[in-house]
């Protein structure tokens, strides 16, 4: 398998993509909502996932696609070699702000993640990482993460985890945001993954996301020495969702060992 051929031809299709999502900022969307009134999907993002799959099976028509609309196969296993594609990463950030989204798209060989993409598309920063080369934005080598106390940290989280909700004890959480130097929310996991990546936050924790939601990410942020996990502390399997955890390796293991009971919650 030629890695550096499908690493080339990904950042090529996720530019196009880029732009195609640029040009639609003057069209009106067609929004619908999905699994409840806050879960939205427009035609742009069904669109950007159909044109990624007409890309990935017009040259590699043996790999297969996991992408969140749908639109890819209907995978039992993550055997072989396979594109796990979000199109739109940040729906309800691209509809109602035009900005804070990103384009994330990762290639996994027998479920281990090979290639992390993550395009910023108003930006127009590119995260990308090919495993055991380091990691990119744009043409810039992205230096390895330094561990950080929580003290010092900066943690992304979403306001409902510290609220009374039926996936995690709020009471864990409480203390973790006191003591934290500050938390930020940005409604968008593929960036929140690359803010980890790139020091700007220190933690990233979710309570529920599915594959094509962490799957670039954490090839990007395992190539700079960071840690990704679910709240546990266990390993993905990337074919389910779960919850996330993200952070430099210091605070991982402490925030699991000091905060979330090693787990054992
Ligand atoms: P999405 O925009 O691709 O749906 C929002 O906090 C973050 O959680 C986004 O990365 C969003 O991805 C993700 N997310 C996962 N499941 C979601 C759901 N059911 N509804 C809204 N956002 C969801
Ligand atoms: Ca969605
Ligand atoms: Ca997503
Ligand atoms: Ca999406």
């Amino acid at each position: 398998m030629n890695w550096e051929d499908i690493y080339a031809h990904a950042q090529e299709w996720v530019k196009e993509a880029g732009n195609r999502i640029r040009s639609s900022f003057d069209q009106t969307l067609n929004i619908q909502t999905k699994s409840n009134p806050n879960d939205l999907v427009t035609n742009i993002d069904k669109e950007i996932e159909q044109f990624f799959i007409k890309k990935v099976r017009g040259v590699y028509p043996n790999h297969k696609i996991l992408g969140e609309e749908g639109f890819g196969d209907d995978l039992k296993s993550l055997e072989g070699i396979v594109w796990l594609i979000d199109p739109i990463d940040g729906t309800m950030n691209f509809i109602h702000q035009q900005r804070n989204f990103a384009i994330s798209l990762a290639v996994y060989e027998n479920g281990i993640g090979k290639i992390g993409l993550i395009y910023d598309v108003v930006h127009d920063e590119l995260y990308h990482a090919i495993r055991g080369n380091g990691a990119y934005l744009n043409e810039k080598s992205i230096p390895v993460l330094k561990s950080t106390t929580v003290k010092e940290s900066i943690i992304a989280l979403n306001a409902t985890w510290v609220m009374e909700n039926h996936r995690i004890d709020h009471n864990l959480m409480i203390p973790l945001v006191k003591d934290a130097r500050g938390t930020r929310s940005y409604g968008t996991a593929a960036l929140e993954m690359v803010f980890v990546a790139t020091g700007r936050v220190d933690a990233y924790l979710s309570m529920r996301l599915s594959p094509w939601d962490f799957a670039a990410g954490a090839v990007i942020i395992e190539e700079l020495g960071g840690v990704v996990t679910n709240l546990r502390g266990e390993k993905l399997d990337f074919l389910s969702q779960d919850s996330l955890f993200a952070a430099n390796s210091g605070l991982h293991h402490s925030i699991l060992k000091e905060y979330l009971k090693d787990g054992k919650w």
